[in-house]
C-alpha cells in the first residue's frame, strides 16, 4: 500500500483514519459516509480489484477492509497462501482456520504466517545465489556456508515438528493484550527437512564459554533501516544441541515458501515460534543469555509469578519463555456443524502437542466438563510433531452441545480451563471448545 506519506499497511491505514483509507483506496470523498457513496466509478473501482461486482455494497460499514482486499493488497503478499485469516498485511501476518489444519502434515499454503519486518527481496524472488550462513561468536572455528555447503557436508534430517507462535490464544485474553489477535491457528506442524544445528555447532567447536545462541536473518525492518534487526532470538546451548533442533531448506518436500523463510530457516520445536529464525543468515554464540530484539522487556517473556489480570508487573520480574504448554485442538468437525439427522454418532477428532514433552493423554467432554471421555491418542511420527486423537462421540438427543478437549502431558501437566493472564498475552493452552447442533 503506498496511499499513505510512507508505506503502510491496509490495516495499519484503516485503523488509524477509515475515512481518508477510503477516499485513498477507492477515490472517493472524505467525510461522505461511506458505502452510500460508493458507487459509480468508486463502486466499479472496488469491484474492479475484488474481481466482481459488490451487491450488498450499500450495507458495508465504514472502514471494513474487504477481505478478498485485504488478501490481494499489494503483489499479492500471500504468496499462494490459501483460506488463511489475515490479522495484518504490513507486517504480513495470517492464521490458519482451525478446521483447515485436520491434515497430519500441514501444507506449505495452509502454514500460517508470523512476520515482524518485511520479506526479503531476495526470498520474494525465490533466489537462493547469494545466501551464506555465518557462525561465529564463541566458537573455534568461525563457519561461512552456502547452501551447498550445508547440504553436503551435514547429514539431512527429516523431521515433522510443530511450530506454534507464543502468542497463538491471544484473542482470548481479557483485558485483551497488544498484538495479533490470534485464535487457535498460529501453529502448524510440518516435514521439515535439513541439517541438525548441533551437527553445525560442533563443526564451529562450541568454547567452554557458550551460553546461548543469538540468531539473525535478512528481512527488513519496517522504518527500512538495512541496519536494524528485525527480531534476534536465542536458545541455552542445550536447547541448541538437541537432535531436534535443526536448520531447515524445505518444508514438505518442497523449497520453504518466501513467507516461511526461503531459503533457510531453523526450526526450534517446542518453543516459542519466534526462536525458529526465519530468513536465517546469522548464528552468533554467546557468552551470556542474548538480548537482541525479541528477547527483553515484555517481549516473549512473562512474569515469574501469577499476576491479577490488567497488573502492572515489573520488568525484572519477568522470565523468558522457554517450552511451550501442552495443548490440543478439535479439527473435525468445524465448530457450528450440524449433525446429520441420519447419524448421532460421529467422530471427533484433532491434534494435540506439549513443548519438549510428548502427550500422554487426551479426554473430551460432551457435558462441559462434567464427565471426560478418554480419546484414542497416536504416538507422534517423531518426537515434536503432533500428535492426532480422536473420539467416537454420540449426542443422545436433539439440542446444542459443546466438545471440549483436553490433553495432558507426560508429566501429568493438564490443559486449564482458563488460562493465566499475563500482560503481553502470550501461552494461552486453555481447552478448546466446539459448538454443535443435533437436529430434531
Ligand atoms: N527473521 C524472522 N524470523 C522469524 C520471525 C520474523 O519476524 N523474522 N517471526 C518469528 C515468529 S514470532 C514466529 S511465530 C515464527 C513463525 O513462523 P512462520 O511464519 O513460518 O509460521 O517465525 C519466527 N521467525
Ligand atoms: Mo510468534
Amino acid at each position: 500500500m503506498t496511499a499513505g506519506r510512507r508505506e503502510r499497511g491496509l490495516f495499519e491505514f484503516y485503523e488509524d483514519d477509515p475515512e481518508r483509507a477510503d477516499y485513498l483506496i477507492f477515490g472517493r470523498r472524505a467525510g461522505l459516509g461511506r458505502r452510500g457513496f460508493l458507487k459509480g466509478a468508486g463502486l466499479a473501482a472496488v469491484g474492479a480489484s475484488l474481481g466482481s461486482a459488490i451487491p450488498f455494497s450499500t450495507s458495508m460499514p465504514p472502514g471494513l477492509v474487504p477481505v478478498a482486499l485485504a488478501q490481494s493488497a499489494g503483489d499479492d503478499p500471500l504468496q499462494g497462501k490459501e483460506g488463511l485469516i489475515v490479522h495484518n498485511d504490513r507486517p504480513i501476518n495470517a492464521e490458519t482456520p482451525v478446521h483447515l489444519l485436520d491434515p497430519d502434515i500441514t501444507p506449505n499454503n495452509r502454514h500460517f504466517v508470523r512476520n515482524n519486518g518485511l520479506v526479503p527481496e531476495a526470498a520474494r524472488q525465490g533466489d537462493a545465489q547469494g545466501w551464506k550462513l555465518a557462525v561465529d561468536g564463541e566458537v573455534n572455528q568461525p563457519l561461512e556456508l552456502t547452501l551447498d555447503e550445508l547440504r553436503s557436508r551435514f547429514t539431512p534430517v527429516n523431521l515433522k515438528l510443530q511450530l506454534e507462535c507464543g502468542g497463538n490464544g491471544r484473542a482470548g485474553f481479557n483485558p485483551p493484550a497488544r498484538g495479533n489477535q490470534w485464535a487457535l491457528g498460529a501453529v502448524g506442524n510440518s516435514e521439515w527437512t535439513g541439517v541438525r544445528l548441533g551437527d553445525v555447532l560442533r563443526a564451529a567447536g562450541l568454547k567452554d564459554s557458550a551460553v546461548y545462541t543469538a540468531h539473525y536473518g535478512s528481512d527488513v525492518h519496517l522504518s527500512g533501516d538495512p541496519d536494524k534487526p528485525v527480531i534476534s532470538r536465542g536458545v541455552p546451548i542445550w536447547k541448541a544441541m538437541d537432535p531436534h533442533t535443526i536448520i531447515a531448506f524445505a518444508m514438505n518436500g518442497e523449497p520453504i515458501p518466501a513467507l516461511n523463510g526461503f531459503p533457510v530457516r531453523l526450526v526450534v520445536p517446542g518453543w516459542p515460534g519466534s526462536a525458529s529464525q526465519k530468513w536465517l543468515t546469522r548464528i552468533t554464540i554467546r557468552d551470556q543469555v542474548h538480548d537482541g530484539p525479541g528477547m527483553t522487556g515484555m517481549s516473549y517473556r512473562v512474569p515469574a509469578y501469577p499476576v491479577q489480570p490488567g497488573a502492572d508487573v515489573p520488568l525484572e520480574d519477568f522470565r523468558i519463555i522457554q517450552a511451550m504448554p501442552v495443548k490440543s485442538i478439535i479439527t473435525y468437525p468445524a465448530t457450528g456443524t450440524t449433525l446429520p439427522r441420519d447419524n448421532r454418532m460421529i467422530e471427533v477428532r484433532g491434534h494435540a502437542w506439549a513443548g519438549d514433552r510428548r502427550v500422554s493423554q487426551v479426554d473430551v467432554s460432551t457435558d462441559y466438563g462434567s464427565t471426560w471421555i478418554p480419546a484414542e491418542l497416536d504416538p507422534p511420527p517423531n518426537p515434536y510433531s503432533w500428535q492426532r486423537w480422536r473420539a467416537r462421540l454420540n449426542f443422545p438427543t436433539r439440542g446444542y452441545y459443546e466438545v471440549w478437549a483436553r490433553a495432558t502431558d507426560d508429566q501429568g501437566v493438564m490443559q486449564p480451563f482458563e488460562v493465566m493472564w499475563n500482560p503481553r498475552g502470550y501461552l494461552n493452552n486453555s481447552m478448546h471448545r466446539i459448538a454443535l447442533t443435533v437436529p430434531t
